[in-house]
């Protein structure tokens, strides 16, 4: 049976734009300094800390191998978490935040194609509205979904599941989403919905061999971006446009 494009799911961090290495980490790192907290993540550290996803739980997890005592830990990082997403907010309104090349152009091509947009992210509210409306004002998003949503981060499924639920699509069949690192793969699977992956400098040595496709970029025309996997042997140019997402969509189940 031949399934159609319904739906796509993006994600955001690292996905629609490049926002850890300029963005989160350096609101992280003002807050620690405004708290008169000696902590500071080199970039080559928030690569590490990106596994665990979700802004608060990641300070959370820092403090405690830091010898932060658990009285007060919580309470710590939601502080510190509260003025990190301020700081954010005022980092999106000055520009230090970039679309990926190419995230547009396929936004507008599915729109035009009439598929229906969504957001799955585990960031937080505040900053994810003020994003979208910032750098995609065209962009008439059906769904967004954000870690404010949802009681469990990625990993867990519970973003996309809540995501395709509130798309009104009665199962994961026409969905496709696409994610940058190996957790965001690991929740659009254990969702049912297949899965194509953007990498970027931090996820590029992700384990993501159960990615329905890998490329380094989005792609534009005479400006391909690498295939890095193509299981189900979709024969991509490198340019992720709707017809490719329409025949990723028929892969075999798993
Ligand atoms: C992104 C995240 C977020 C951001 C920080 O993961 O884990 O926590 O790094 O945002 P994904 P908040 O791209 O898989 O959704 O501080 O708002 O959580
Ligand atoms: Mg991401």
């Amino acid at each position: 049976m031949t399934e159609e494009l319904r739906a796509v799911i993006f994600d955001v961090d690292g996905t629609l734009v490049d926002s850890e290495r300029h963005g989160h980490r350096v609101a992280f790192n003002r807050a620690f300094e405004e708290f008169d907290l000696p902590y500071r993540w080199d970039e080559e550290l928030y690569g590490e800390l990106l596994h665990t996803t979700g802004g608060q739980r990641r300070i959370e997890g820092y403090l405690a191998g830091e010898g932060v005592p658990e009285d007060g830990r919580t309470e710590l990082a939601k502080a510190l978490h509260t003025r990190k997403t301020e700081i954010l907010e005022e980092l999106v309104d000055d520009g230090a935040i970039d679309l990926r090349p190419g995230a547009q152009r396929l936004l507008e091509e599915l729109a035009d194609a009439g598929v229906a947009l969504a957001v799955g992210t585990t960031g937080s509210r505040r900053w994810v509205d003020r994003l979208l409306r910032r750098m995609l004002p065209e962009v008439r998003w059906d769904v967004v979904v954000t870690g404010d949503d949802v009681t469990a981060r990625k990993p867990d499924p519970e973003v996309f599941t809540l995501a395709m639920e509130k798309l009104g699509l009665d199962g994961p069949a026409g969905a496709v989403v696409l994610e940058d690192s190996a957790e965001g793969v690991a929740a659009a699977h254990a969702a049912g919905a297949c899965c194509a992956v953007v990498v970027n400098g931090y996820t590029a040595d992700h384990e993501l061999a159960d990615a329905d496709l890998v490329l380094d970029g989005f792609g534009a025309p005479g400006e391909p971006a690498a295939v890095l996997a193509d299981p189900h042997d979709t024969g991509s140019d490198g340019i992720l446009t709707v017809d490719l997402l329409r025949t990723l969509l028929q892969r075999p189940k798993r």
